[in-house]
């Protein structure tokens, strides 16, 4: 009896996948959507409305009532949660949670008789979270560079310049905006870590594939580096959590869960990650040849790698691989968002997506696209408007066949130009995310890459990723053996390249670069 769980508390969701390791199988994956389950937080997609489209903040106390409300629903269904052995998870990346001392200092004041929203409440001291999609701190990215001797400094310490959405610059805002909260302030959380401690009961520790995009991480000794931290915020060595290896045993889970949803007292709490180093183990790509798309809300490419590697367009990251070592990755915000605007725009469904895709050719007859729908991370673009070129029917929104091929292919065409500078051409892509499920984008991917695109059985990778981690963490089963078990493609799923179509995309990536390079200005 070796049931193992995994979360993933994504942007738009949180979802539960159980395995069974004895079996192979997955006992049960649940997924919960912040919009549709939980519309009291005025959340349709994950985040609260602001009036600057910079600013992108979600409710934290939504994150543990999803928590509360999958659980009660996997008990509901007869799951009997007394059979998990172990437990790990993943967030998404970046985002940070202020809580009081109190968060800090002991066992939670969790009470089976309300619900966790209302028990963590008065421990935040500050009612909102940056996440990853808030681009609004590029002073603060500036003063830190300033302060730790330029950018370069800060990525070869971190590996990452300072980055708008990073923990750091989000944190040195927080403390020049409201001086008086920071104070108040007693430990400040990722995403990650403040789900596994609200698990465990109590503040626990963050790990390397998460602490690496907080711009405050030392990657080569794996502790918090007191230049950067004192580059960002004052006293906050004292309101960080401790940076504990991938594998940590950081605790047991809480009483309340005991209490409320029949977990066994005393099992494992393994260290949550960031949901990309999470997929990188639950694409079973952990170690180096096989790089990961993940086309969820962002867009996402990423590789372990066998020593870091540096963008020299200062967009690329490296983190730390929960295998052990590190992966290079590189992010867009126009994904999943930039697809649902075009989807709207034309007042389409998935399928009708796929059937334009279907008909259109590659290359598109030369009708391009540059999709800023919201303000872009990779390049550096603030303002949010595609910038469309080619035929007048599709520059003026009459065409929307060209315009979903033109979308899909930009996506394709912006995921290999910026991930050259890895310096390894994947031989096999594995994709993963919501638009994983779309033949046509899969066959995009594997022209514009020339390689075997891959999709999984799970789809939920990150999920998974994080319930291998609790059984790699707790009953030390190796990587490769829980890789051949639950992590094999789809056999009918495959896309290989078309010579001719990767002739044609690589004959336009050029001119795709120069078009992307005018737009970006
Ligand atoms: C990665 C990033 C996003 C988030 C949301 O750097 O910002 O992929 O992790 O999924």
């Amino acid at each position: 009896m070796s049931w193992f769980l995994g979360f993933d508390s994504s942007t738009q969701s949180l979802t539960a996948i159980i395995l069974d390791t004895d079996t192979g199988t997955v006992v049960r994956e649940c997924s919960l959507n912040f919009g549709r389950d939980l519309p009291e937080y005025g959340s349709p997609q994950g985040v609260l409305d602001h009036a600057d489209p910079l600013v992108r903040h979600a409710n934290p106390l939504m994150w543990v009532a999803a928590l509360d409300k999958l659980l009660a629903r996997l008990r509901a269904d007869g799951v009997d949660l007394g059979r998990v052995r172990g437990i790990s998870g993943s967030g998404q990346q970046h985002g940070t949670v202020y809580l009081a001392p109190a968060f800090a200092d002991g066992p939670l004041p969790l009470d089976p008789a309300r619900d966790l929203a209302a028990a963590l409440k008065p421990l935040l001291t500050r009612a909102t979270a940056p996440v990853w999609m808030d681009s609004s701190t590029s002073a603060e990215c500036a003063e830190i560079a300033a302060a730790a001797g330029g950018a370069e400094a800060v990525r070869a310490r971190s590996g990452s310049p300072p980055i708008e959405r990073f923990s750091g610059p989000q944190i040195r805002r927080f403390y020049q905006t409201e001086p008086a909260a920071y104070d108040r302030t007693g430990v400040i959380h990722l995403v990650s870590s403040f789900m596994a401690s609200v698990l465990a009961g109590r503040s626990v520790g963050i790990d390397p594939g998460d602490g690496a995009g907080m711009n405050l991480l030392n990657l080569a000794t794996g502790a918090w580096d007191p230049l950067l931290l004192a580059a960002t915020a004052p006293g906050l060595a004292a309101k960080l959590p401790p940076a504990v290896p991938a594998s940590a045993r950081v605790g047991v889970v809480a009483p309340y869960f005991v209490a409320k949803y029949g977990f066994a007292a005393g099992t494992p709490v393994i260290a949550w990650s960031g949901d990309n180093p999470s997929s990188l183990v639950g694409v079973g790509a952990w170690q180096p040849g096989t790089a990961v798309i993940s086309l969820g809300t962002s867009h996402t490419y990423f590789a372990a790698m066998p020593r870091p590697v540096v963008d020299p367009d200062g967009y690329g990251h490296v983190f730390g691989n929960p295998a052990g070592g590190f992966m290079s990755l590189i992010c867009f915000k126009n994904g999943a968002l930039a697809r649902e605007k075009v989807r709207d725009q034309f007042k389409l469904d998935w399928d009708d997506f796929e059937r334009l895709l279907a008909v259109t050719p590659a290359g598109n007859h030369g009708n391009l696209m540059l999709p800023y729908f919201v303000p872009e991370i990779t390049p550096l673009v603030l303002r949010a408007s595609p910038v469309l070129r080619g035929a007048p029917d599709f520059v003026a929104g009459r065409d929307p066949a060209a315009t979903v091929r033109a979308l899909a292919e930009a996506q394709a065409l912006r995921l290999r130009l910026h991930s050259c500078w890895m310096g390894v051409p994947p031989a096999v892509v594995r994709v993963t995310g919501g638009a994983a499920v779309s033949p046509g984008v899969r066959q995009i991917l594997a022209d514009v890459f020339n390689a075997r695109v891959e999709r999984l059985e799970i789809g939920n990778s990150a999920a998974l990723g994080g319930a291998l981690r609790a059984a790699n963490g707790v009953a030390g089963i190796p990587w490769a053996d829980l890789s051949a078990a639950f992590c094999q493609p789809v056999a009918g799923d495959t896309a290989e390249p078309i010579p001719a179509n990767v002739a044609v995309y690589d004959q336009l990536l050029p001119e795709y670069a120069a078009f992307a390079q005018a737009g970006a200005a």
